[in-house]
């Protein structure tokens, strides 16, 4: 297992739209452990395949407060949804900034799952939130596209800045 590195907006490459995955393969199964082995390690409750650098659409969340109910959701479609539930969100993506997001309260999700079984799963809650925080990431969307302009550039002026920071000599002066 490998811990993969997380890709940091605004990081052009979290623009990427996914394509479907071809095969539930052990190539794939390691890749959807090294997922886990990232996401748990952040800590986070969901991760993208696209945060990872990968475009494939794939991701995985555990919302359980004890890392008990990892899922796996390959090539997910949401079939229905309903309802609005308005979350603070955060994306591993983004560190460091929580805002309000609406979406729908409850979905209604098909997937495959690790062995390549077609999975059909009523969502709501903490876990319809983070599946589709996911499946943005998936179409290249973050959370901070629902903000305003302002918001959003505040928040990419702040994280360009503080990256330089960190990776600058002139820091540790
Ligand atoms: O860890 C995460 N927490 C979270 C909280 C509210 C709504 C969505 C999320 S997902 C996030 C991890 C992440 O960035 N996944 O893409
Ligand atoms: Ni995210």
């Amino acid at each position: 297992m490998a811990k993969l590195r997380i890709l940091e907006f605004p990081d052009p490459r979290l623009r990427t739209r996914a394509v479907p995955v071809k095969a539930v393969d052990d190539r794939l199964r390691r890749l959807i452990d090294d997922m886990f082995e990232t996401m748990y390690a952040a800590p986070g409750i969901g991760l993208a395949a696209t945060q990872v650098d990968v475009h494939q659409r794939l991701l995985v969340a555990d919302v359980s407060p004890d890392k008990t109910g990892p899922l796996v959701l390959i090539n997910p479609e949401i079939l229905q949804k309903d309802g609005v539930a308005v979350t603070e969100e955060g994306c591993l993506s983004v560190p460091g900034y929580f805002d309000e997001v609406e979406r729908a309260g409850h979905i209604r999700v098909r997937y495959l799952d690790r062995d390549g079984q077609t999975v059909e799963q009523d969502m709501d809650g903490l876990l319809a939130v983070c599946v589709q925080h996911e499946m943005d990431h998936l179409e290249g969307r973050l959370f901070v596209d629902y903000l305003s302009e302002a918001k959003r550039q505040r928040i990419r002026k702040r994280l360009v800045k503080d990256r330089r920071t960190v990776s600058s000599p002139v820091a540790v002066l």
